[in-house]
């Protein structure tokens, strides 16, 4: 007999685990970043609009059709198709789910990895071995090949022990850390010179940004964001009790998501103009400032090196924030495979676990082999093309295939009188037509089928 179901044994529980995988290197890294390109807080604002009018519904079509099938992605969208053309739509909707969870995670350990051998570096300091410091920052294939495995391994164990004695626990306790730190590091970056600059650049909107390109640019930040499409929330909704009101907890999930965005651009911004301040730079030649790795693993690390010894401890609480933030995230992508592995092969958590953990691990590796080709197109695939027209599809599926009564009924669990509040009267039309429509739209746009 195979073991029982594994729940989430609160709704704390669940909703630390769903906000701890939306709460990744997509808020912390991304989300800032973009703003600071995108004209500051009218970026912010057309994100806000765009998680709770597009987000926020996708993510309850998720969550709803995992509690009511309580299975993974392809088992759940084969039980609510009614006849062979849904079902084989289900069965490319679910096996694209489980793919691109799988890519999404490959390019994840590896930056996470740099989280990981950042955070080593300050220790190695503090011991004198310069020279294994030098080398966790040097960019090499073996760093980045033993730190993606050390990633991943840490991914698995934590996957490995369950729902309940894994996933939850540790986001649980992951979390708060995660908050504190943030809290502390922006308290002590506020009160560096040139900090001020930075948060005028983030908060001070600057409307003439405004484009198409801008309103995909935060509709792809807030898929990713919300770990949408993938089925990382259709499986977390699976094990989520009954009792509780689906659309009040979809809603605060979208809350921390986008509070603890918007709490990071109070920390990366000021901290560039810190760092320029102190002498680097931070503007790339295209007159941009500087977004990606480099600003993670060169900027920043300028700016903790002229802290003196107060920089290595600055330097320890912001890549451990990163490695807590990549790893309540990294464990929900795993779980899609694993989920499956466990409900459609039969097979026990553990070896699953190991299979689909080395399975990945050996991407990850293929990609690091060949970065300057697969990197940022692993990453473009999975992410740009991937997560929205996957979104699309579970959106079909909740407000076209899926029978309007039984997702009425599946809703009233928890909140018994659901069927008479603003929600149930907006919430199916968006579904079946505005975020369909609009992802295509803008998924189109950025394709450049509207273009020339
Ligand atoms: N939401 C995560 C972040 O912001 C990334 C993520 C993407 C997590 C897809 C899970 C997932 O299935 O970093």
């Amino acid at each position: 007999m195979s073991a029982p179901r594994g729940q989430f044994s609160s709704n704390i529980g669940f909703l630390m685990a769903a906000a701890g995988s939306a709460v990744g290197l997509g808020n912390i890294w991304g989300f800032p970043t973009k703003a600071a390109q995108n004209g500051g807080a009218a970026f912010v604002v057309v994100y806000l609009l765009l998680a709770f009018l597009l987000a926020y519904p996708a993510l309850m079509a998720e969550l709803t059709i995992g509690r009511h099938a309580r299975s993974n992605m392809v088992q759940a969208l084969r039980g609510i198709s009614t006849g062979p053309i849904s079902r084989l739509f289900g069965n490319l909707t679910g096996f694209g789910g489980i793919i691109v969870a799988s890519l999404i995670l490959s390019f994840y350990s590896i930056v996470a990895g740099w989280m990981v051998a950042y955070l080593a570096e300050p220790f190695a300091r503090l011991l004198g071995a310069g020279e294994i410091a030098n080398w966790l920052t040097s960019g090499s294939i073996g760093r980045n090949l033993l730190f993606a495995a050390i990633f991943s391994g840490m991914t698995m164990a934590i996957i490995a022990s369950g729902v309940e004695k894994g996933i939850e626990r540790w986001s649980t306790l992951l979390m708060p850390a995660l908050i504190i730190l943030l809290l502390l590091l922006i308290v002590y970056v506020l009160t560096q010179p040139g900090a001020i600059t930075g948060l005028e650049t983030y908060l001070i909107p600057d409307f003439s940004h405004f484009s198409w390109s801008l309103v995909i640019s935060a509709m792809g930040q807030a898929f990713f964001s919300l770990s949408l499409g993938v089925g990382t929330m259709l499986i977390y909704g699976s094990y989520l009790s009954q009792q509780e009101s689906l659309p009040r907890l979809g809603a605060l999930v979208t809350l921390i998501d986008v509070g603890i965005a918007f709490t990071a651009g109070l920390l990366i911004l000021p901290a560039m103009y810190v760092a320029q301040e102190a002498g680097t730079q931070i503007f790339a030649a295209s007159g941009e400032l500087i977004a990606g790795p480099d600003l993670i693993l060169q900027v920043l690390p300028a700016l903790f090196n002229t802290m003196g010894t107060a920089g290595l401890f600055v330097a320890i609480a912001f890549f451990a924030l990163m490695t807590i933030a990549s790893v309540t995230s990294s464990i929900s992508m795993l779980e899609v495979p694993v989920a499956f592995s466990i409900e459609n092969l039969k097979l026990g958590r553990k070896t699953a676990t190991l299979l689909v953990g080395l399975i990945i691990f050996a991407i990850s590796s293929l990609i690091i082999f060949n970065f300057d080709s697969l990197f940022v197109l692993v990453i473009s695939i999975s992410t740009e093309y991937g997560q929205p027209l996957l979104g699309v599809a579970l959106c079909i599926f909740a407000g076209w295939i899926w029978r309007r009564d039984e997702v009425l009924k599946e809703l009233k669990k928890g909140h018994e009188n659901i069927g008479s509040t603003l929600f149930w009267k907006i919430w199916p039309w968006y579904v079946r037509l505005v975020c369909p429509v609009l992802i295509l739209a803008a998924f189109a746009q950025s394709v450049g089928l509207f273009s020339g």
